[in-house]
């Protein structure tokens, strides 16, 4: 029988005789989100954040549908979350301290994706506000949560969205913009559309810069800078293939940018940038062709040296593409593609950049996603055999008049996941054996991510305008979990000791290994142990922004007894590498993952994070006499390569699992007491007012949604002079945020989390959730 650690924890404490197992390599359904998962990320070892678009789900929050919930881990149960502007089609990243931002969106809407009932002031005629769904204008906003944990009071205001574009906005309307975290913590905001539609562009084009006004090819800055939105060439060439540019920050600084079939390094200091060679084959990679994008693991072998690689997307003519409005062909008919391309932006050998060729995907695959797993495979996951991201609207495409398959723009649903294998040798990197399918589409609109326990969450698909429950790929609410091969696994490490934050360079630090957490050999198990840090990223169109791997440096102790200890090197010292804020530290084992540890990489705030040199580590010891394993005389045999072992030597291993939970649930009571009491501490002992200054050797007490108000400094307004908005504020950098009890300038704290004053101008109406969604 195969246990999961949660179920594992969940038959321990309930003493149940009734084991529900979770098979490595297959899905198990994980409960209802109440809004359909178009974007997602993992705030802290308890909660996932759900975004939905405006939409008219039948869980309400506020007087009006959901686009936003919780998703607990522990008891798979979804809680609706009030945002109050569109979230259609937005864009998320994390910050230094632990906290999330959402930009962007659509107008306000009502049912089937139409303007809302109060347009905006400037003659486009989109949607400011709607009176049935009450959404606002979300082009411009800057969304914020400080995620809150299992326990906390998730309806008080410092576990909410903090949504007011009066306090804090993007200079320039975008949805489908990209976004990259610097080296600083600050986030670069690049392109997007102004009022959305398929392809960025008009056809034919008359003006390739602003397609009439509806493109945003420029960049800015989150928090933002005094200069007005610069335009990216590279974007205005990309000719409309240009929506969720994917983008990676490079060790130096400059940021690599593909879009269309053309790629760059992107000097956004100076906006000028250096071009790479095209996408080979004529693959298209961004929306809506949607390939698979990721940086592959950075390690000390690879000199931590970034590799992007590409899966996927679309090979239709340029033309085919259409406009706004939708494709000019019948996409669901086009197999999408199944090539990969790998390119290492700045090799270090000074040779130039070029794309290489790597193992085609086992399938062809748009809106296919890459989450990296802890043991350094990447699993390819969710999309279509067929045709391109979007839905078509029957009323505005002059070229498609109904498909077989609702508006949904793709077909062939790929239920089976496939692992990427970036150390294998060519020919022998993509895998599929041992998984099973879900039995769910996950087509447009769908999202994934890696979660604590290094299984992945699945949810979402709504190729839809609005909510459509009847058609062939319907509004998906239900969750699952994928358990990756590793699940398969009797004993899972469980390390002390890993610290609450990490350093760029500076002392190592050291995590001890219990001999219970391996079998076998403690030098094998030590030769084959690696310390990672993941960031799971904010994942929603085949994407996960901002994800990203690496594998600290480090040697080991072999103790007698077969504990191992682990010398471990903070984070590199360049930033770059591996930008500051939240990830997950995983501890595995011959291939096999501990849990991952929440850690903050970085200072916590937005700045030059500081560097230290890297300090050295002390040479391995190792102990040949030594094994892992709890019961006395055991030895030898490796039971930890996945798949191998028989039902009577896991049920053997039983007690391997609950000897490590014992351990588990008491290290977990100690760590809850001890954050409790530093928590009544620091609610008593700090002004709210006050920036609370994380250093890296604070140690042990940091909490995600306490203390952080110094960095959110709202947007500076005042040189945007935008008077034709009607959310121009004249905020200054001084206005409150969140947990901070100073005046808004839009009133008192509890008018910012209460009632807005923007808002009121919009008295609740009674929420009308439509009958049905007849779609087109
Ligand atoms: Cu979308």
């Amino acid at each position: 029988m195969i246990l999961s650690p949660r179920i594992s924890v969940a038959v321990l404490l309930l003493g149940s005789s009734t084991v529900l197992a979770s098979s490595a390599g297959s899905f198990t359904q994980a409960g209802n989100t109440l809004v359909s998962a178009l974007l997602m990320f993992l705030g802290n070892e308890d909660t996932v954040y759900i975004i939905d678009k405006a939409e008219g789900n039948a869980a309400a929050v506020a007087g009006h549908p959901a686009w936003g919930s919780k998703w607990d881990i522990a008891s798979q149960q979804a809680e609706v979350m009030d945002i109050r502007s569109n979230t259609f089609c937005s864009s998320g990243m994390h910050l230094p301290n632990g906290s999330f931002i959402n930009l962007g969106g659509n107008d306000g809407i009502t049912i089937n994706g139409a303007p809302g009932s109060t347009k905006n002031t400037d003659g486009t005629g989109t949607g400011f506000w709607d009176a049935v769904y009450q959404d606002f204008d979300g082009r411009k906003s800057i969304r914020i949560l400080n995620p809150c944990r299992s326990g906390d009071d998730f309806t008080s205001p410092q576990c909410k969205w903090f949504d007011d574009s009066s306090v804090l906005a993007m200079k320039a309307p975008r949805w489908y913009a990209a976004l990259e975290p610097l080296g600083d913590g600050t986030i670069v905001i690049l392109g997007g559309f102004t009022a959305g539609g398929y392809v960025n562009r008009e056809f034919p084009v008359r003006d390739p810069i602003t397609q009439n006004t509806q493109a945003q090819s420029t960049y800015e800055y989150y928090p933002a800078k005094d200069a007005d939105p610069q335009l990216v060439q590279f974007l205005v060439d990309a000719g409309g293939l240009n929506a969720y540019a994917h983008m990676f920050l490079m060790p130096s600084g400059n940021i690599f940018v593909q879009a269309n079939r053309s790629s760059m390094i992107w000097d956004h200091t100076t906006n000028t940038q250096t071009p790479l060679p095209d996408m080979p084959n004529g693959v298209v990679r961004v929306y809506p062709a949607s390939g698979g994008a990721a940086m592959l693991p950075l390690t000390p072998a690879n000199n931590y040296n970034p590799t992007i690689i590409f899966c996927g997307g679309s090979t239709m003519a340029d033309d085919d593409y259409g406009s706004y409005s939708g494709p000019r062909v019948e996409t669901w008919k086009i197999p999408a593609s199944n090539d990969c391309q790998r390119i290492t932006p700045e090799p270090q050998d000074g040779s130039a950049p070029v794309y290489v060729a790597d193992d085609n995907m086992l399938e062809t695959r748009t809106m296919g996603q890459f989450i990296i797993l802890p043991d350094g495979t990447l699993l390819m996951i969710n999309g279509g055999l067929n045709g391109t991201a979007g839905y078509f609207n029957i009323t505005t495409d002059p070229f498609i008049k109904e498909t077989p398959f609702g508006v949904s723009l793709a077909s062939g649903p790929v239920f089976t996941p496939a692992i990427y294998n970036p150390n294998a040798p060519a020919g022998s990197r993509w895998s599929n054996k041992g998984l099973s399918p879900s039995p769910i589409p996950r087509l447009y609109h769908s999202s994934a991510i890696l979660l604590p326990d290094a299984s992945v969450l699945v949810a979402g698909s709504n190729p839809n305008p609005d909510v459509n429950l009847t058609t062939v790929f319907p509004t998906e609410y239900r969750a699952e979990i994928f358990f990756p091969p590793y699940f398969s696994a009797s004993v899972r490490p469980v390390p002390t000791g890993i610290p609450k934050t990490l350093s760029y360079g500076g002392n190592p630090f050291d995590i001890t290994i219990p001999s219970t957490s391996y079998s076998g050999s403690s030098n094998d198990a030590a030769d084959n142990t690696t310390v990672v840090v993941i960031r799971g990223g904010f994942t929603t169109h085949g994407m996960n922004m901002g994800q990203r791997f690496l594998q600290l440096n480090n040697t080991y102790t072999v103790n007698k007894g077969g504990s191992i200890t682990l010398h471990v090197s903070q984070m590199p010292p360049i930033p770059n590498i591996f930008q500051p804020g939240p990830a997950f530290l995983y501890v595995t084992i011959h291939g096999i993952p501990s849990n991952g540890s929440y850690v903050i990489v970085g200072s916590g705030n937005i700045e030059k994070q500081p560097t230290s040199p890297v300090g050295a580590l002390p040479a391995s010891v190792r102990l040949d006499s030594a094994t892992g394993g709890v019961h006395p005389g055991q030895n030898g045999t490796s039971n930890l390569d996945g798949g191998s072992g028989g039902d009577a030597k896991k049920s053997h291993n039983l007690g391997f699992i609950i000897g490590a939970i014992v351990v588990g649930i008491a290290i977990v009571a100690v760590i809850g007491v001890l954050f409790a009491v530093w928590r009544r501490r620091a609610s008593a002992c700090l002004a709210p007012s006050k920036a609370y200054p994380l250093s890296p050797t604070a140690g042990a007490g940091w909490t995600s949604h306490k203390g952080e108000s110094g960095i959110f400094v709202p947007l500076a307004q005042g040189k945007y002079n935008d008077t034709s908005d009607p959310w121009a504020s004249s905020a200054n950098l001084n206005a409150p945020y969140m947990d901070d009890n100073r005046a808004s300038s839009i009133g008192s704290r509890s008018q910012v989390f209460g009632e807005y004053e923007k808002y009121s101008g919009h008295p609740g109406q009674t929420h009308a959730v439509p009958k049905s969604h007849s779609g087109y």
